[in-house]
């Protein structure tokens, strides 16, 4: 039997299962890798005292880390929602200690209903200790904004030169995502010498819950499968763009996109990839 490429996400549960570990497995199961995950925190609002965020134990992270690692062991490890500076020195080290060929990191900071899911003073050990261990940082533009110290970021040249001071920080890719753009979804990869522009039609809808959750996770098991970090991303973007297009909501929240669209419709989105070399 040909066995399927093994990814590891580590991240939040999302209970309402858009986004965070639910989005990121649902991604795995679609694109047929096989999926594992360690929760690092679990994001439910309670009811009464409101509270959002319950963070899990280090040894509970630590345990479920290994238990995956000793198990199967991973092509591919992704990192979302982690929290705290603790968390992201303690998944750094993990990771340095673990044979895995890519890591994606998702530098997740607020979710769509404005929830914290990164703690102030855990930015610094973002920088320092997770982006420089990873094949490709996944920012959006709140996120790429944050991380340059605030700067503002309006236009498609504001997200290539935030790639490109990104790269600084030592990834082996910035692929910075123009999703809050007007216009196209535009995103643009930078890996130290060449701009690409990767460029979807905008979908209309609000419905966009675990998006960027499950975007990364698209190029997590194309990398895992071996594609090349153009190929992943491509075919990632045309993923997500298909699962937002058949989004949906059930209630009069903010909606989940749909994991399953491009495996159901059959359908691919012409993804429009311009290089430029600098
Ligand atoms: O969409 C960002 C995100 C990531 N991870 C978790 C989340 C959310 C948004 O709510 O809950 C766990």
């Amino acid at each position: 039997m040909n066995k399927p490429s093994r990814v590891l996400t580590v991240a939040g549960s999302a209970a309402g299962g858009s986004a965070g570990i639910q989005a990121d497995l649902k991604a795995f199961q679609e694109l047929d890798v096989y999926g594992m995950s360690v929760v690092t925190a679990i994001v439910g609002r309670h009811p009464e005292t409101d509270k959002n965020v319950h963070p899990q134990t280090m040894e509970a992270i630590e345990a479920q880390f290994a238990t995956a690692q000793a198990q199967v062991g991973f092509d591919a490890l992704k990192t979302g929602m982690l929290f705290s500076k603790e968390v992201i020195e303690r998944v750094a080290t993990l990771i340095q200690g673990a044979n895995t060929e890519h890591v994606v990191v998702d530098p997740v900071m607020v979710g769509k209903l404005d929830s914290k899911l990164l703690k102030d003073d855990a930015i610094f050990a973002l920088k320092k200790k997770l982006i420089p261990l990873s094949t490709v940082i996944t920012p959006n533009m709140t996120e790429a904004s944050i991380l340059l110290e605030n700067r503002p970021l309006k236009t498609v040249e504001d997200l290539k030169q935030a790639a490109i001071d990104l790269h600084e920080l030592g990834p082996e890719y910035v692929l910075v995502k123009g999703g809050r753009l007007t216009g196209p979804a535009v995103d643009v990869l930078y890996e130290g010498t060449t701009i690409t522009t990767f460029e979807a039609p905008r979908i209309d809808t609000v419905n966009t819950s675990g998006a960027g959750c499950t975007y990364s996770a698209a190029i997590t098991a194309y990398l895992a499968k071996g594609k090349s970090i153009h190929e992943a991303v491509l075919l990632a973007k045309s993923f997500i763009t298909t699962a937002i297009e058949h989004s949906f909501t059930y209630t009069d929240q903010v909606g989940p996109t749909y994991h399953a669209a491009e495996r159901k419709y059959g359908e691919a989105h012409r993804i429009k990839e311009v290089i430029e070399k600098l």
